[in-house]
């Protein structure tokens, strides 16, 4: 039955003694409500969705550098309906380039109404960025986005002076909002343009003020990754762009593959949010035998490019897994453990834990893992790693943590398929890592048997 609230209203007046304000406009306008109308569905939270509405990506490229990494995406074929791409420049050709590649929401930047670039000078580069603050506030703000992801090349003028303030427009207008990021990804330039590091390591802090996340793509150490005889140029370009990419990816299918085990935009937040320099890549390995998973790891988190961690500890760690069904659960176990020991955690029994000698960092750890048909005889494993800190000093004791030991369980063994052969989406040397004596977990058993017997990580 509806109920009219004027009515209501109205006898509520009547009884207070106030005025009659019969063929009166009544003072408070409601609709009445329809207490019989059916319950609204409920809102659901699936994958790549915030409560109700889709998760917002922008990716900004910012410069010459920038603008590049948006084509060659596109010509990958790097789509993906979340992801809005900006391109941000002060060279009106790369802008008409963009343009003509069906980027629409660009950003071109000018002092004097001519588009011609800033130049190399860091001066002129920030004084455009001042000038066009508001619209990268607006930029981030009209489209509500939840996740930032500015990319530059530092050492020129426009990318090393405009991309720190694109990233602070970012989090201005993601100020007191709950699971907003700005990440940054930035490349150093090569050793021949060693004069332009100085500039570019400004650049480097300035920008690390505002992001959340920094990931820095060092090209000092190119010619250690690649084979430096016969690399071409286009093989660097094909390379660096590689790593924008895998960063992008790493993130997007994190947020939008739902599975048993998920992780979400929330628990990447938790692992980036105010995380200074980190890590995001994704390995990709056969799943059978569980060395070639490992020294794919260990190539793509000691990668040369990124940042040297061998002395650091990472206190914020996101681990996902996917599988196909019948992945063992010793396998995942020696996958999570052997990526704790590289970002230097302790290892206490069976388990490592993260031991930190300055008590207050904030820790986080996220394990998910998922199946599905498409990986069939391989894994994927998703890393991100930031909030790094110091590893202590030898001569201090660590503190004592009780050892946690692993339960013994036996399991019907599983019937693994022939392994296929490794296909990783980075490769670099690989750095020399010493071995704990190995653990003793439970016999091969997939992950859903152990679920289904109530076992739980
Ligand atoms: N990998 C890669 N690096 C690039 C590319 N273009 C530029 N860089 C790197 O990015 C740095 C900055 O160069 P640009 O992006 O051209 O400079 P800009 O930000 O446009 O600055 P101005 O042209 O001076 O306004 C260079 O020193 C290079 O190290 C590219 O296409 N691929
Ligand atoms: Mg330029």
């Amino acid at each position: 039955m509806p109920v009219d609230l004027n009515k209501i209203m109205q006898t509520i007046r009547r009884d207070a003694g106030l005025a009659e304000t019969s063929g009166q406009e009544p003072l408070i306008k409601i609709e009445a409500l329809d207490l019989e109308r059916p319950p609204q569905e409920p809102l659901i939270e699936s994958a790549g969705e915030t409560y109700g509405r889709p998760i917002s990506v922008c990716f900004a490229g910012v410069g010459t550098c920038g603008v590049n990494v948006l084509m060659s995406l596109k010509a990958q074929n790097v789509k993906n309906e979340l992801v809005e791409f900006v391109g941000i420049n002060s060279d009106g050709g790369s802008i008409k380039e963009l343009e003509k590649n069906g980027f629409k929401n660009n950003i071109a930047l000018s002092m004097d109404s001519h588009y011609l670039g800033a130049g190399g000078d860091l001066a002129v580069a920030k004084e455009m960025g001042e000038k066009y603050y508001d619209q990268f506030v607006k930029l981030f703000r009209n489209n509500n986005v939840d996740l930032a992801l500015i990319v530059t090349g530092m050492g020129g003028g426009t990318g090393t002076g405009v991309a720190p303030l694109v990233a602070k427009a970012a989090k201005e207008a993601q100020s007191g909002k709950p699971n907003k990021l700005t990440i940054g990804v930035a490349t150093m330039p090569e050793g021949i343009e060693a004069d332009r590091r100085d500039m570019a390591m400004q650049g480097m802090e300035e920008f690390k003020k505002y992001v959340d996340a920094l990931i820095v793509i060092d090209q000092i150490n190119i010619l250690d990754v690649l084979d430096e005889q016969n690399a071409s140029i286009d093989d660097v370009n094909d390379l660096i762009d590689s790593r924008f990419q895998i960063v992008l990816q790493s993130i997007m299918d994190t947020v939008t593959k739902y599975t048993k085990r998920n992780i979400d935009f929330a628990d990447v937040c938790s692992t980036l949010k105010a995380s200074g320099d980190s890590i995001i890549t994704t390995v990709e390995a056969s799943a059978t035998n569980v060395d070639d998973i490992k020294r794919e790891l260990s190539k793509a988190l000691n990668d040369k490019l990124l940042i040297d961690h061998s002395k650091k500890i990472a206190s914020r760690l996101m681990i996902y897994q996917f599988y196909e069904q019948g992945y063992s659960e010793r396998t995942h176990y020696e996958v999570v453990s052997e990526i704790q020991k590289l970002f230097n955690w302790t290892k206490v029994g069976d388990y490592y834990r993260c031991i930190l000698e300055e008590p207050g960092t904030v820790k986080f750890l996220k394990i998910g893992s998922g199946s599905g048909g498409e990986y069939k005889g391989k894994t994927k494993v998703i890393v991100m790693a930031g909030g790094f800190v110091d590893k202590p000093s030898a001569d201090k004791p660590t503190m004592a943590i009780p050892a946690v030991a692993m339960p013994t369980m036996t399991m019907p063994k599983v019937i693994t398929p022939e392994p296929l052969p490794i296909k990783a989406t980075v490769a670099t040397k690989v750095l020399p890592v010493t071995e704990p004596p190995p653990p003793t977990p439970p016999q091969s058993s997939s992950i859903e048997e152990l679920l289904k017997k109530g076992f739980s990580l």
